[in-house]
């Protein structure tokens, strides 16, 4: 469980982002792409050339989720076990591709919000992602 410090770091930057958090989620996603292609393999159905509005509507759900995660720090793995069961049996992501994309999430937020991300908002940040990432693939170590 997240302590009570990094929750409110990790909610009070979510409340700065607002509504943006769709865009720089599609921008994670389009640089988990560019930076580590294996990655696309998981997305040769979609069109995922510079600025797709697939790229943009898949990166806006993956938002949605993480804001569900933000609204759920005391119960992530309950909130986020459908999640889960479609990530883990249905379409067989392997659990180290979930950090690289929390890596390419991380340098999006500290592109934006440079005076925002400092160490321990990275720390806490961090953590929060940590912890999603465990409840979606409980295998990843
Ligand atoms: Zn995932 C899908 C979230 C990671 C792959 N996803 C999805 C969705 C969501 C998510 C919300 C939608 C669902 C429905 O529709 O129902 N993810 C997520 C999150 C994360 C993730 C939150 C982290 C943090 N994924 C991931 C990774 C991968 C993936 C890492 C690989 C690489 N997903 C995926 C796919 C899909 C999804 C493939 C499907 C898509 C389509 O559209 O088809």
């Amino acid at each position: 469980v997240l302590e009570a410090a990094d929750r409110a770091a990790v909610r009070a930057l979510w409340l700065k982002l607002g509504s943006n958090v769709g865009v720089y989620t599609t921008e994670a996603l389009e640089r988990t792409f560019l930076a580590f292609p294996s990655t696309k393999t998981y997305f040769l159905h979609l069109d995922l050339s510079p600025g797709s509005a697939q790229v943009r509507a898949h990166g806006q759900k993956v938002a949605d989720a993480l804001t569900l995660a933000v609204d759920h720090l005391d119960d992530l793995p309950s909130a986020l076990s459908a999640l889960r069961e479609l990530h883990a049996h249905k379409l067989r992501v392997d659990p180290v591709k979930f950090k690289l994309l929390v890596h390419c999430l991380l340098v999006t937020l500290a592109r934006h919000y440079p005076g925002d991300f400092s160490p321990s908002l990275q720390a806490s940040l961090d953590k929060f992602l940590s912890h999603v990432i465990s409840a979606l693939a409980p295998n990843c170590h």
